[in-house]
């Protein structure tokens, strides 16, 4: 059979480098003639997701939106890169059936780069403002994020580049004959 279309989905803290390697996954799928696509809070929440906050609630309907989407993509032969905190067990779960009721591959990958790298980055100074109290329910601050128990794959970015990370991948989609 052809090539179906898959998501891998990228869950950590804000700041653990999902969009980065998500994004260089893209552009090296595309170099091999493969068509990637990514998905983030960046291209979602401000249009799909507009009427979303950061309640468990709305976090929850966040997550089952892209889930619908990155499905869509999959099943139209695209490989769909969806990086979001993703906090919960049993939102991921549900992205997950979402895709396998439908018979297509859901990869989730623990973007695992440590809280303290992450709020020692800062790279857009949203760890500062949520320990001074302007961003509540900020997560790994005073929101919960439960890491996955059963990852197809673990990434620190903390202790690599960009670069390994992207071919870490690569190597799993390989071995396991996904591309
Ligand atoms: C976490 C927040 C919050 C709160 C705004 N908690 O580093 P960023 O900026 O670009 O990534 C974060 C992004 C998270 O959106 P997601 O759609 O991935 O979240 S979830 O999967 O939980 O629905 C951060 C910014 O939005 N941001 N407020 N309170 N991150």
């Amino acid at each position: 059979p052809g090539f179906r279309g898959c998501t891998i989905w990228f869950t950590g803290f804000s700041g653990a480098g999902k969009t980065t390697i998500a994004f260089a996954l893209e552009q090296k799928l595309c170099e091999l003639g493969l068509p990637a696509y990514g998905l983030d809070g960046d291209n979602m929440r401000h249009g799909v997701c507009i009427n979303l906050g950061f309640s468990m609630r709305d976090r929850e309907e966040n997550i089952r939106r892209v889930a619908e989407v990155s499905k869509l993509f999959a099943d139209s032969g695209i490989i769909c890169l969806s990086s979001f905190i993703s906090p919960f067990v049993k939102d991921r779960m549900q992205a997950r059936l979402i895709h396998e009721m439908s018979g297509l591959m859901f990869i989730e990958v623990h973007v695992s780069t440590s809280l303290s790298v992450c709020e020692a980055r800062d790279a857009k100074g949203l760890y500062a403002k949520a320990r001074a109290g302007a961003i509540p329910g900020f997560t790994g601050i005073d929101s919960d994020y439960e890491p996955p128990e059963q990852p197809e794959l673990i990434i620190d970015a903390g202790e690599e580049t960009p670069e390994q990370s992207v071919q870490h991948v690569l190597d799993y989609l390989y071995k396991t004959k996904i591309i």
